[in-house]
């Protein structure tokens, strides 16, 4: 995978790419003290833009807060303005954006405030997360055998860099089940997410996904919440059961880096018709085109690097 860029935004300066390295002692690689936001921009109507840049860094704020980071370096309204430096000075129009907050220059008694927030901006360009024929095909999903996390124990509406050992588990079980991305269950038992995707199931005329409670928030559920809610779809969150997939007509899964990619199969049972469904197709349809600013009532969520 080509990661390279020409800068990656360190502390307030844009370092050439192959300069922006850590030392070894660097307490964020050692204990994942570190948080994170995984964003895209998009080559829209008026140039590259970046969808929901604002929410996405206030999300930013809130795993850190999580966390514990007390002090911050850095407004919300900086660090926007950095992002979108970053995307300007490396030229990109398609582009994943990656911000990380870490722990840095002491916290080795794994107490926060033994260190100091340091943050770092890359973007690099990044095609099909979840595979070339994702979106043509859907992908074929497992339950994990790994638990996603109890909400006291890593904080699951924090993207911290250590819960991510838990997606790691799941991914690598998966892939080499044969699978291309895992599903996991709540300590409840109900479904949660995947390893870095929110997840919907389409039965008749609605839509349902599990609650915030025990997962992320996503943006793009939200975004897709609200794609499907205009389309006329109800949208209910209720806690869904293992066999609710099964039975499913339509499931879906959605986030960042995968964009929204329909489920063909779920621990070999053929989901619908086994194709990406048709209120899939509609709401994916809808999706990509806002990202790339062409739908008029969702133009804010596109941020215009300028
Ligand atoms: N759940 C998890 C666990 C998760 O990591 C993501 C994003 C989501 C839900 C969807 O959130 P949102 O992107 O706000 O819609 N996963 C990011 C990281 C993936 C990675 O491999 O790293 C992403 O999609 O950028």
């Amino acid at each position: 995978m080509g990661m390279e860029s020409k800068f990656i935004w360190m502390n307030g300066e844009l370092v050439p790419f192959e300069k922006a390295t850590l030392h070894f002692l660097t307490p964020a690689l050692h204990y994942g003290a570190a948080v994170f936001e995984g964003i895209r921009a998009y080559n829209a109507a008026k140039g590259p833009a970046v969808f929901r840049l604002r929410e996405h860094t206030e999300r930013l704020f809130d795993s850190a807060r999580v966390f514990g980071f007390r002090e911050f370096p850095w407004t919300v309204d900086e660090i926007i303005a950095a992002t979108k430096d970053t995307v300007r000075a490396n030229g990109f129009k398609d582009c994943y954006i990656r911000p990380l907050l870490y722990l840095d220059g002491g916290g080795w008694n794994l107490n926060v405030d033994g260190g100091k927030p340091s943050l770092a901006i890359a973007t690099w360009e990044w095609g099909n997360y979840l595979g070339e024929e994702a979106l043509a095909k859907g992908i074929r999903a497992n339950i994990s055998s790994f638990t996603r996390h109890h909400p006291n124990v890593m904080m699951t509406k924090a993207k911290v860099s250590g819960n991510y050992a838990n997606s790691f588990l799941a991914k690598t079980e998966s892939v080499r089940l044969g699978f291309d991305e895992a599903i996991l269950l709540d300590p409840q038992g109900y479904i949660a997410e995947c390893t870095g995707e929110n997840l919907f199931v389409v039965r008749g005329d609605k839509l349902f996904t599990p609650s915030t409670a025990p997962v992320l928030e996503g943006i793009t559920r939200q975004s897709i919440f609200t794609i499907a809610t205009d389309l006329g779809y109800q949208v209910i969150e209720q806690p869904v059961s293992r066999d609710q997939l099964y039975i499913a007509d339509e499931v879906f899964v959605v986030g960042t880096a995968a964009e929204c990619i329909g489920l063909s199969e779920i621990d070999f049972r053929t989901i619908g018709d086994g194709k990406t469904g048709p209120v899939t197709r509609k709401i994916q349809n809808v999706y990509h085109d806002a990202i790339r600013g062409k739908v008029a009532k969702y133009e804010s969520w596109c941020d215009y690097v300028g």
